[in-house]
């Protein structure tokens, strides 16, 4: 059976970690996650990453190792993130809201999509590794 993946990056620079914030759809407009999007016929995983990263935030990115479990969506849809590195440019927000970058500290009180929330441990644990 076919999967559909959607990744999300975990991209930490400096003891923080890049958020951005959503404007669609209306349930999750305002919220703050891990950018990322749908794998598209044809990719890997990890080339979808570099695609929506390049697209989303004008950055050009390598993929490393997953973080998280991988938390089931609507319609058969799967969400996994992976640790990412910047490997140029810098973060800006071409199609979110505003980007934003957020100590372990700081992150507990984000309001972060319900489904990013899964990953809470694992990011602080990244960002205090970091
Ligand atoms: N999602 C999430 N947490 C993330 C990234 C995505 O919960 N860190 C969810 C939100 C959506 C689904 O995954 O329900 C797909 O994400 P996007 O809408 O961001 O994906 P695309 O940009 O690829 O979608 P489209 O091309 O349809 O706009």
């Amino acid at each position: 059976m076919n999967v559909c993946v959607v990744v999300a990056a975990a991209i930490v620079v400096d003891g923080r970690l890049l958020l951005a914030q959503r404007r669609r759809p209306a349930a999750l407009d305002g919220l703050w996650e891990l950018p990322g999007g749908k794998v598209e016929p044809g990719e890997t995983p990890t080339d979808a990453l570099r695609r929506e990263l390049r697209e989303e935030l004008d950055i050009e990115t390598e993929a490393g190792e997953r973080i998280g479990v991988e938390v089931p969506l609507a319609d058969g849809l799967v969400l996994r993130a992976y640790l990412t590195e910047i490997v140029s440019g810098i973060p800006r927000a071409l199609d979110h809201a505003a980007i934003g970058w957020f100590s372990a500290a700081e992150l507990p009180a984000v309001d972060l999509v319900p489904n990013d929330r899964m990953w809470l441990p694992d990011l602080e644990r990244a960002l205090r590794a970091s």
